[in-house]
């Protein structure tokens, strides 16, 4: 199929709450929607990048300046028989990858509609209802933190991650498992500690977490692994694996003993699916995180999670979690713990135009218009 158009655009999504982590807070998502256009189909993602550069030198603006001037340009008018046409037909762009994943996510959508599939059998996933968990952010105190850890644990969540930072830690975690003794709960700490907290962050060792994820720096592969050796508890990576490369690197480093795959930070689902082979092949556990994604984006994490090596409840929480209304129709639900991947064409659900429009603060369209 050749693509014959592409259309960029940022919406302003307002969340239903503050989410706090320990590099900055979220309000109201700035997100670009991207649809490619190929023989008489439409395919649609979404970029994850964020407003500020906290989690990743990509923001919203870094990547419609990449898109707009050199991964559009590249695609734009190109034969395409595969999702893995458009990773080569971008590559020569040194990283970026949560712009590049966008048009790749989308050839994703485009392809299984043409072809009648939905995103989690044309990735070779189950198709099955997968369990899910819940990010909860930096709270004002504990006691409101233990309230809201114990809401999401009624609706059924299967996994609880609750964000660290120096000062926000092992005395905040120690009253959610005196609440919930039994609760399976994990910590982020978003590159928050170095080497020299080591012995604060063992502490938690006590405490019956799943996972300790990034500790340290976003590109500190090294002192990962030297703090892996000093902690039990497994660390997971996130900032640091930005490609199956950097996973391979981590396993043999041994900086981690689990891995978060973000179809959006990764480069696409093409990526996400060799990190998963590769994990899988060595018997590490994967789960699929989240980046606060519309519905949009949340119908590639869902579909991902179907494969068998995302053992772990991912951060993938029903509409409701994030939006007043989403984007998308249907909307995606929880029930006890579980969420049902669209059984539809590509990703199985459909994009509210009339809503979108509302929220659209500026559209792009190629090829440009001649004045
Ligand atoms: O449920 O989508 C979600 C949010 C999950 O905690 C979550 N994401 O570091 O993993 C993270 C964190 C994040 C959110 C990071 C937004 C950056 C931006």
């Amino acid at each position: 199929m050749r693509i014959d158009a592409i259309e960029v655009r940022e919406i302003r999504f307002p969340l239903r709450e503050r989410f706090e982590i320990s590099s900055g807070y979220s309000e109201k998502r700035r997100i670009l929607l991207v649809r490619l256009h190929a023989d008489g189909e439409t395919g649609w993602a979404e970029c994850v990048a964020g407003e500020d550069p906290g989690y990743s030198y990509e923001t919203t603006d870094t990547a419609w300046h990449i898109l707009a001037e050199f991964l559009i340009p590249a695609l734009l008018g190109a034969e395409v028989t595969e999702p893995a046409d458009v990773e080569r037909l971008l590559a020569h762009v040194r990283g970026h990858p949560m712009a590049k994943a966008c048009l790749e996510m989308a050839s994703w959508d485009l392809e299984g509609r043409k072809r009648g599939l939905s995103l989690a059998e044309a990735l070779g996933g189950s198709g099955e209802p997968v369990p899910v968990g819940v990010s909860v952010g930096l709270q004002k105190s504990d006691d409101l933190l233990v309230e809201k850890v114990g809401e999401f644990l009624a609706a059924g969540y299967r996994k609880i991650k609750l964000k660290i930072k120096p000062g926000r830690d092992v005395e905040m975690v120690r009253a959610v498992r005196g609440a919930f003794p039994e609760a399976p709960l994990m910590v982020d700490a978003n590159s928050a500690y170095t080497l020299a907290d080591r012995e604060r962050l063992a502490e938690m060792d006590d405490l019956d977490l799943l996972m300790i994820e990034q500790p340290l720096a976003h590109d500190d592969l090294h002192r990962h692994a030297r703090l892996q050796e000093t902690l039990q508890t497994p660390i997971c990576l996130d900032e640091s694996i930005r490609s199956a490369g950097d996973a391979e690197l981590a396993l043999e480093l041994g900086s981690c003993r689990i891995i978060n795959i973000k179809p959006g930070r990764v480069g696409g689902i093409g990526s996400s699916r060799r990190i998963h082979d590769l994990c899988r092949a060595r018997g590490v556990p994967v789960w699929c995180g989240g980046m606060l994604e519309s519905g949009v984006g949340r119908a590639f994490n869902i579909a991902l999670a179907t494969l068998p090596g995302f053992t772990i409840p991912g951060d993938i929480s029903a509409s409701r979690r994030y939006w007043e209304r989403d984007i998308v129709d249907p909307e995606f639900e929880v029930f006890d713990g579980m969420m049902t991947p669209p059984a539809g064409p590509g990703i199985g659900v459909t994009p509210d135009q009339r809503r979108i429009d509302r929220l659209t603060v500026r559209v792009e369209r190629w090829p440009r218009m001649r004045a």
